[in-house]
């Protein structure tokens, strides 16, 4: 018998999977958890019915979360990493030397869950850099006394407790807590689909941070292809990668220039 996921993309699309193995399902304090390996996409992690990650597709939103920040600052020594319990965000972080990165997921059935069914990822959390902490990052960076020289917003999709991870007041914190020469990078959902959040995200970015851009890559498995980041420097310095990190599959010094090269569509998103 065959097994389909139909996963809704907005109130008009839904895209359909092909389930090869249902691992684990659950419900914890915040949301649904699902593992299914996917046909062709492989071992994959569902909250509340929508992917988060793919074992065939995950680097590519990974490392353009991850790197694309790291290289553009000279010596990123301490990170943070809101949300991204599944690892795959720390892992990429971790080809950097950096000395210490916090993980502040609010959902720790998720990072469990990852431990045992996305071990290529989470193992990552394991390492004796990673500082994990399961409370509220809204809160967290309210009160947080460190100071980070990387900040990236690993979060789900813009309902439930990720809605508070989108707004002015979440993003004026973050820059409270970056060092002088600090970065954020966030994702910013699809360029096509969730137009009135980028929007909104620009708008309050731009009144906390001299320099902020978006950039862009293709993830397969989120919302049928293009996908967004954002990202704010406290300093109005050139944006260049100073670095090439090792063990990229998608990432490459050309990607880094051309993933600023907005489509159209997407730059007239800051004019109207
Ligand atoms: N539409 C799903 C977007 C999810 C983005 N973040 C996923 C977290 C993976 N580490």
């Amino acid at each position: 018998m065959d097994l389909w996921f139909n996963e809704r993309e907005t109130d008009n699309i839904r895209v359909q999977w092909k389930v090869v193995r249902h691992l684990y399902s659950s419900v914890s304090k915040f949301q649904r958890i699902d593992v299914v390996d996917l046909a062709e996409f492989g071992r994959t992690l569902v909250l509340d019915g929508i992917i988060q990650t793919t074992y065939t597709d995950e680097f590519i939103y990974h490392e353009m979360l991850a790197h694309v920040p790291l290289v553009s600052i000279p010596e990123p020594r301490r990170v943070l990493v809101i949300g991204g319990g599944d690892g795959g965000t720390v892992r990429q972080v971790l080809k950097h030397p950096v000395e210490r990165v916090d993980l502040v997921e609010i959902d720790g059935e998720v990072i469990r869950v990852s431990k045992e069914f996305l071990p290529r990822l989470a193992s990552a959390l394991n390492d004796p850099r990673v500082c994990i902490h399961v409370e509220d990052a809204i809160e967290y960076v309210k009160s947080c006394p460190e100071k980070y020289d990387c900040v990236l917003v690993d979060s789900s999709d813009p309902v439930g407790p990720a809605v508070g991870l989108f707004s002015g007041e979440f993003f004026r914190n973050i820059a409270g807590i970056l060092s002088t020469d600090g970065i954020l990078a966030a994702q910013t959902e699809s360029p096509l689909f969730n137009k009135a959040l980028i929007k909104g995200v620009f708008t309050q970015l731009k009144g906390v941070f001299p320099q902020t851009s978006f950039y862009w890559c293709n993830v397969p498995s989120y919302s049928i292809g293009p996908w967004s980041f954002v990202l704010a420097k406290k300093t109005d310095s050139p944006r260049v990668a100073l670095r090439n990190p090792e063990h990229c599959r998608y990432y490459t010094e050309e990607i880094y220039q051309a993933a600023f090269t907005l489509p159209g569509y997407f730059k007239a998103l800051f004019k109207e």
